[in-house]
């Protein structure tokens, strides 16, 4: 096949196996998939046939630097590839999970993607504090928290556009976290459509149904997804999930067995680590969580 019916681009959105791709000469088309293999991700570049004026072919997706998802037993949805940092989004209201926020930052660092965390909605002063008290095992452990309200955008701006100039980054996180308004506060044109507007309209709680790649006026490119309210992290093995838990480093120099999985062995250093007080207990709990579950995923 000739050449001149392809052309190069980045894949900027996605929907079911519906794709938007910019071009790099200009324009944008509507792409799909063939096939059953996993297929590309926002942020992935990719080679198209052309069909058509308006729509093509995904026949290549380039080598990715690094891809984020999640997966259970049956499937698994990609997030975002090719990613400079990861935006976990926080709430004092609706409360977040710790669950889900610790499941987001071993994806992240697993991948070897830099996560930071945003408490938004600070103006929700009466449940802020225990939020912030909430978080604060993660910022012992090194996790950088930027607590801002989305409703403030001289101030979203002021706090993020320095950090995400020249990068890409990933808005990620529970609903009604507010990525989306604070997409719009970064981005006006984007017109992102929020539980504010559905409230409004009276639809139902999951604003955000697709995942999209905007640019941003002041610099840099930042990625809206869904909500979500399962993180599975089947995929991973279980050295992946070690590196989900770098302040478990230290004391795993100290394990007696180089094999030891830090749950019961004895002479572990994790697990003295956890008696002894340097090691969080949710967090070594959090850890078991993903490795029994992986376990039982490989059993299938
Ligand atoms: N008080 C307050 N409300 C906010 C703030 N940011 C967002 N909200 C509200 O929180 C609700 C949810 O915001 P969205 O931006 O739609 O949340 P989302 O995380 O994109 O949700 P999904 O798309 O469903 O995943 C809306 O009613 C927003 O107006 C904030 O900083 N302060
Ligand atoms: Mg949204
Ligand atoms: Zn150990």
């Amino acid at each position: 096949m000739s050449t001149e019916d392809q052309a190069v681009g980045l894949v900027v959105a996605s929907h079911g196996r519906h794709y938007a791709v910019a071009l790099d000469g200009g324009g944008q088309r509507q792409c799909y998939t063939r096939g059953k293999k996993s297929g590309p991700a926002v942020g992935d570049r990719v080679t198209i046939r052309l069909e058509g004026d308006q729509e093509g072919v995904i026949i290549g997706i380039a080598p990715r630097r690094n891809l984020l998802y999640r997966s259970d037993a049956t499937r698994s949805k990609q997030f975002a590839a090719n990613l400079d940092q990861l935006l976990i989004v926080l709430a004092p209201e609706p409360e977040f999970s710790d669950d889900l926020t610790g499941r987001a930052l071993v994806a992240a660092w697993s991948a070897g993607i830099e996560p930071v965390i945003l408490l938004n909605k600070a103006d929700l002063t009466a449940a802020l504090a225990r939020a912030q008290a909430r978080l604060q095992p993660l910022v012992d452990l090194g996790v950088r928290v930027v607590t801002l309200s989305a409703l403030d955008s001289g101030e979203v701006h002021h706090l993020l556009d320095p950090m995400l100039r020249n990068r890409r980054s990933l808005l990620l996180g529970q609903s009604g976290m507010g990525k989306s308004t604070l997409l719009n506060a970064l981005a006006p044109d984007a017109g992102a459509a929020t539980q504010a507007h559905s409230d409004a309209l009276g639809t139902g709680r999951h604003t955000t149904t697709n995942t999209r790649l905007y640019t941003l006026p002041n610099g840099g490119e930042l990625i809206d997804s869904p909500g979500f309210q399962a993180f599975g992290l089947q995929h991973l093995s279980a050295h992946d999930i070690e590196q989900g838990f770098p302040e478990f480093a230290p004391a795993i120099a100290h394990c007696r067995f180089y094999n030891c999985t830090h749950r019961h062995e004895p002479g572990c250093g994790v697990l003295e680590g956890v008696a002894h007080g340097g090691i969080s207990p949710a967090r070594h709990a959090l850890y078991q969580r993903i490795l029994e579950e992986n376990e039982a995923a490989q059993r299938y």
